[in-house]
């Protein structure tokens, strides 16, 4: 297996300023916002994330959210306001990583840098990420979301996923827009169904679960000039971790995350699901919508978990 040495050499460092914290997310312009408004034309909404819960797919190193009730059916005049109401709060505890989410541009670097040479200092244990944070990107990822079904694509529809540890390749890419008839363009979302995360569902043993995190189909590290070149604002996949595993890259966990993140400055969805929306697309045989993805607004922090909506 090729060391680093074929790892792709990109960079997107300073093109839009010294201080641009939000990478690719730059290609959606206000004409590409106003031009994928249009692509609402049946008023369908479809919702392409998982339940925040502990039945998800989360990578080991992390644990599935938990959620508390912290007021419970308790009559208002008990904590001092009056009324007849009657009050439940609740609180949740999870990774912002661990349910489908994107990953901050502070979220991966190698060589002592993140994006658009961040030095690793600006993270601390105290104030999180000081720059590159996924607060950054708030308003971000409002654009035109092109479907690539690849399960559909490469004849897997039976096993409902593509192997356990297939490489999307460039071909994959142009040959499936090719067969659905659509374009990738500028400032797209590009949403990649490899249906690695609705097989979770259907796994019973620890074991299969276990193997589950450490093979699974996803991009190829080779296909990142290809995505480069496209002009993409951001990725989202309906696997762990956007790209293939195992590597590529002898001695590399994730190659794709260091080059994507760091050098390129594009931001990498994970743990999507797109079966409703595969289906639509399927139907009227159009992969193109409105994409409405942003991160929540939290200040610092190096990931996000939403609620992105495909909006046809
Ligand atoms: C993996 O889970 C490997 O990817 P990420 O850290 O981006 O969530």
């Amino acid at each position: 297996m090729p060391g680093r040495e074929a790892m792709p050499k990109l960079s997107n460092w300073g093109r839009w300023g010294k201080d641009d914290e939000k990478g690719t997310a730059n290609f959606i312009t206000a004409d590409v916002i106003v031009a994928a408004a249009k692509l609402v034309r049946k008023g369908k909404v479809m919702c392409c994330c998982i339940p925040i819960d502990q039945f998800g797919p989360v990578f080991p190193t992390r644990t599935s959210a938990q959620r508390f009730m912290s007021v419970l059916n308790v009559p208002i005049q008990d904590i001092g306001m009056p009324g007849q109401a009657i009050v439940n709060d609740d609180y949740i505890t999870m990774y912002l990583q661990g349910s489908t989410q994107w990953d901050s541009l502070a979220h991966v670097g190698y060589g002592d840098r993140f994006y658009n040479d961040l030095p690793t200092s600006a993270v601390t244990a105290h104030g999180g990420a000081a720059k590159n944070d996924i607060g950054k990107l708030y308003q971000s990822f409002v654009t035109r979301g092109v479907l690539l079904d690849m399960v559909r694509y490469k004849g897997y529809d039976n096993d409902g996923h593509l192997p356990k540890d297939y490489p999307i390749t460039v071909a994959d890419l142009d040959g499936c827009a090719q067969a659905q008839k659509v374009e990738v363009k500028s400032g797209d979302a590009l949403c990649v169904r490899t249906g690695w995360v609705p097989y979770w569902y259907t796994l019973k043993t620890h074991g299969e679960k276990e193997a589950y995190f450490h093979a699974q189909p996803g991009m190829s590290v080779h296909t990142l000039d290809w995505i480069a070149t496209k002009e993409i604002s951001c990725i989202a996949m309906d696997n762990i971790a956007v790209e293939r595993l195992p590597t590529e890259i002898d001695g590399e966990f994730i190659p794709f995350h260091q080059v994507a993140i760091r050098d390129l400055g594009l931001s990498l969805g994970e743990i999507f699901t797109f079966e409703e929306l595969a289906k639509d697309c399927a139907a009227d045989g159009v992969y193109e919508f409105l994409w409405v993805a942003p991160p929540l607004n939290i200040p610092h922090a190096v990931g996000s978990p939403l609620n992105p909506l495909a909006i046809k």
